[in-house]
């Protein structure tokens, strides 16, 4: 199956440029992590990789060492900082998997006892 080309003025891509504002938690080389701006609650962070790629799908598997590290750094935190009784880490590929922004990032979620995620 062909997938489709990265789109450069996808959402992130702008963030990742500066042309569009983001309250950034971390930066390095690499990788940047910034607010959801839709949260599925408090702490609710996307990590996103600066290489340009669509999904999981099509990167280089050299961006999920650095990804990952920082998507730990993360979850430990947010899970620190709000105070969570655990975090979910979610990523979607394509749209049949709920995919929105063509450019690859993690969500990592602060969870809380007998609380569920939204629909
Ligand atoms: P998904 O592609 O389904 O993994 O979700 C994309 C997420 O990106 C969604 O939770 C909302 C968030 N989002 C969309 N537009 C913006 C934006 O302009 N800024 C920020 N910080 N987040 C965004």
């Amino acid at each position: 199956m062909i997938e489709a080309a990265y789109d450069t003025d996808n959402i992130f891509a702008k963030i990742l440029r500066g042309e569009i504002p983001s309250h950034r938690v971390y930066e390095d080389e690499a990788v940047v992590a910034f607010m959801d701006v839709m949260p599925q609650g408090p702490g609710h962070t996307l990590v996103v990789p600066k290489a340009p790629s669509r999904n999981l799908l099509d990167a280089d598997p050299l961006t999920f060492g650095p990804l990952f590290t920082v998507v730990q750094k993360v979850a430990r935190a947010v899970k620190k900082a709000f105070d969570a009784d655990g975090v979910t880490i979610i990523q979607f590929n394509e749209p049949a998997s709920g995919q929105t922004v063509y450019h690859l990032h993690v969500h990592v979620i602060p969870r809380f006892d007998g609380i569920p995620l939204k629909p």
